[in-house]
């Protein structure tokens, strides 16, 4: 499955590239930005941009050549963090994705991968990424503890992402700033656009939700707005559209 196989492929990577260079790449790096200040609930909702190639459940969606450049359409649009898929298997992404788009805006860039242990959290850091994404049904609750502790602990700030009520009950006892409610099961690849409203209240005052996956048009941003989201993150829509940046406009209107 989709953890496996980034691990996997995390393992090679590491035959490379050690744990001690990873390591100092990201102290190298100059600090991340302060993402939950800069997502934080606000008289409008705000949007992250995805740059998506590709996903297991749609095929190929786009054929990104420059994934800086479509990121600076989606800060000109008004985006107010870039999310870039970095898993390489199915979504067809990379770490050299994440760090040109990183070079390119002065927005928080957001690691989207399936992440299950340090090194891969110090890889995002080496790349520039502000965020990292925890996904909770992949991660048993001690590691999810530790991984969103080691997340803080590199200055970065991790968007934990949900699914059920289990879960977002989980990511509550976490303290996490940032909770993310997924439209699509990541294992039938079943989209529910109502889960996140039927979640929404059980996220505490405070903390910044986040609706992910679903929104096709400006209708699904107000349905998900009305339903409480601070956020909504999305992917398939920008990159199938010919015109980001018009299409951001629209959506933030
Ligand atoms: C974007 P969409 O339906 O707008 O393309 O979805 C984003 O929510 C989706 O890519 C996503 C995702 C994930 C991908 C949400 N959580 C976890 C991979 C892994």
């Amino acid at each position: 499955e989709l953890v496996a196989g980034a691990l996997e492929d995390a393992t090679e990577r590491r035959s490379v590239r050690s744990l001690a260079a990873v390591e100092a790449a990201a102290e190298a790096k100059a600090p991340a930005l302060d993402a939950l200040a800069l997502l934080a609930p606000a008289d409008r909702v705000k949007i992250i941009a995805e740059v998506k190639r590709a996903s297991p459940s749609r095929g190929d969606l786009a054929d990104i050549a420059d994934p800086a450049e479509l990121a600076g359409l989606y800060a000109a649009g008004g985006a107010s963090a870039i999310s870039v898929l970095t898993e390489g298997r199915r979504f067809k992404g990379s770490l050299a994705d994440l760090e040109a788009v990183r070079a390119r805006v002065e927005v928080p860039v957001l690691r989207k991968d399936f992440i299950a242990e340090e090194y891969q959290v110090l890889e995002a850091r080496a790349a520039g990424a502000d965020l990292v994404l925890l996904i909770v049904a992949a991660l048993d609750q001690p590691t999810l503890v530790r991984l969103h502790e080691f997340v803080l602990s590199l200055g970065m700030t991790p968007l934990v992402e949900t699914h059920d009520a289990v879960e977002v009950s989980r990511a509550v006892d976490l303290g996490a700033g940032l909770i993310g409610v997924n439209a699509r099961d990541l294992s039938t690849f079943e989209l529910d656009s109502d889960l996140f409203g039927r979640l929404a209240e059980r996220i505490p005052t405070g903390t910044v939700k986040i609706a992910e996956s679903a929104v096709l048009n400006a209708a699904d941003v107000a349905h998900y707005r009305a339903a409480g989201a601070d956020v909504v993150l999305v992917g398939e829509a920008l990159v199938t559209n010919g015109d980001p940046v018009a299409t951001l406009k629209e959506f933030l209107s």
